[in-house]
């Protein structure tokens, strides 16, 4: 099984017929999707995420079912021939409209309404040449908490739609980055192994208004969604706004090597099991 197709289907109670209807094609489609037969192209991805519920990512990746795709309103689009992708996703406590590209230039239209998670963004997508659009209303009056863990959440999502299969990429990255008296190093995979480690003490609790425990819930989110294996450490640094901003400008640095097409194998996925995901 290289797909969790069949497992969310069952999970939602869906004969083949009753997705097929759903997504509008015939149950011998399904079949072929389920058993791999037939390619699960960007497009495919999108139309049965739609049709089940869920998120792209979760149709291939090892990730636990997230309840929270059920309140999504409005599908994820992409285009199958350029590696970009928009989410809109829509819960009780936020609404995200995420727009991705990741051969961009590193532009970026960040709002979150919370100013330093923008500064954070605006330097994932100048650091790792991903054009990134982010518009987030969330509950800020209740805390951050939701803002932030649904940002990471549908940033990862548009990462991971804008991939598609992940053939011809990269696959690894790393980066080592100072910042005065800190250093930080990043390594990934973007495996859809859905993984991270944190190892990121902060001395003050707040940066800005934002309260530093958040960050690694914005990691933890946007590893889980995207499909990616993510190790963060910070090898020493004192200051604690260069200590956060090492770790997105690290994550930048190292995803941009990662989802870049290596030119040498740029029609196979980079696994020897021919599928990104799964067991090792
Ligand atoms: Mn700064």
């Amino acid at each position: 099984m290289t797909n969790r197709i069949q497992h969310l289907r069952k999970q939602s109670g869906l004969s083949q017929q009753d997705l097929a209807e759903r997504v509008g094609t015939t149950n011998q489609q399904i079949s072929y999707l389920e058993s791999g037969s037939r390619k699960l192209t960007q497009e495919w991805m999108l139309r049965l995420a739609t049709g089940l519920g869920c998120g792209p990512a979760d149709l291939i990746a090892n990730a636990p079912f997230s309840p929270a795709y059920s309140n999504r309103i409005t599908a994820p689009t992409g285009d199958s021939n350029m590696r970009t992708a928009t989410i809109d996703r829509r819960t009780k406590e936020t609404a995200i409209h995420v727009a991705v590209n990741l051969d961009g230039t590193g532009e970026y239209s960040v709002s979150t309404g919370i100013g330093f998670l923008d500064h954070m963004l605006e330097q994932l997508s100048r650091h790792s040449l991903i054009d990134l659009e982010v518009a987030a209303k969330g509950d800020l009056h209740i805390d951050f908490h939701h803002t932030t863990e649904d940002t990471g959440i549908a940033i990862g999502e548009a990462v991971a739609v804008a991939l598609g299969d992940r053939a011809g990429i990269t696959r690894y990255g790393a980066a080592q980055i100072p910042m005065d008296e800190t250093l930080t190093r990043v390594t990934l995979d973007v495996s859809n192994r859905p993984y991270l480690i944190w190892k990121v003490d902060f001395t003050r609790p707040k940066l800005g208004e934002m309260d530093t425990e958040l960050f690694r819930e914005w990691f933890q989110a946007f590893a889980q969604a995207a499909g990616i294996t993510l190790h963060v450490e910070n090898i020493y640094g004192e200051n604690n706004h260069h200590i956060v901003e090492s770790c997105y400008k690290g994550l930048a640095r190292a995803l941009r090597q990662a989802v870049d097409i290596d030119p040498r194998k740029s029609d196979t996925v980079p696994s020897t099991k021919g599928v990104l995901g799964g067991s090792l």
